[in-house]
């Protein structure tokens, strides 16, 4: 998969340079590029931004630069997604949706925003990370690229994959614990001690299903759950 975000703050996405996004594109699965917007402008100030027309604070993206970026950057099959607290909320179902892509192309907003035609004759989606404003669509770019990345065949090892495969029915993990057994009197469920793997995965499934009853009603609907979970 390929990937391309716009941005005016490409010093920002160092975290993408490490752990499993950094394997993933050491081993070919992900090609990244950073773009910075400034560099498709041509005045000496390298101006990207411009007063709103009909008044009003805060300084908007201008057109001139985001159309020619995009048009370098994108081919007929790149989807184009504006960062932005306005778009629909990002969640898992959406981050498979997009790790079946072939070429990605994140423009991170800034300041009140960017000028509307951007979104009109550019833009495909228009995705949020949650209901909280930012100062640039960097940190939800990156986090939309962390969680399609890890979707990537090969992204994730084994074990990894494997675990991953367990919680895809839309639970909340149960709890984890390694050693020791036990640790300033804190003590490990039994169970977890006791070898019954069957006893084991049923423990684990209920406790899956308590938490998310509890924590996450909106989860817990969704997943179909009706008995009343005991915790
Ligand atoms: C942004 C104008 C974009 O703040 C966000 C955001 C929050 N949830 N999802 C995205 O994006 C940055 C700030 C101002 C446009």
């Amino acid at each position: 998969m390929k990937i391309d975000v716009v941005t005016l703050f490409p010093e920002m996405f160092g975290p993408l340079d490490v752990s499993i996004v950094k394997r993933a594109r050491e081993a070919g699965l992900l090609e990244l590029r950073i773009t910075d917007l400034r560099n498709y402008t041509h005045d000496r100030h390298r101006t990207v931004d411009d007063r709103p027309f009909g008044g009003g604070p805060g300084m908007v993206l201008k057109p001139e630069p985001i159309f020619e970026a995009i048009e370098d950057l994108a081919k007929d099959k790149t989807h184009v997604v504006l960062m932005t607290p306005a778009g629909r909320r990002f969640d898992q179902a959406l981050a498979r949706e997009l790790s079946a892509k072939e070429h990605l192309l994140f423009i991170c907003g800034s300041y009140e925003g960017v000028d509307e035609r951007v979104r009109e004759a550019l833009v495909d989606d228009e995705l949020s990370i949650g209901d909280y404003v930012l100062t640039n669509g960097g940190l939800p770019a990156m986090v939309v690229i962390d969680a399609v990345t890890r979707l990537l065949p090969g992204a994730l090892g084994d074990d990894e994959s494997a675990r991953d495969e367990s919680f895809s029915h839309g639970l909340l993990e149960y709890p984890h614990y390694t050693r020791p057994a036990e640790f300033r009197g804190m003590k490990v469920p039994e169970i977890l001690l006791s070898g019954h793997h069957a006893e084991i995965e049923k423990w684990r499934a209920e406790q899956a299903k308590a938490r998310t009853a509890q924590r996450r009603p909106d989860l817990w609907k969704r997943s179909g759950g009706q008995e009343p979970a005991t915790d």
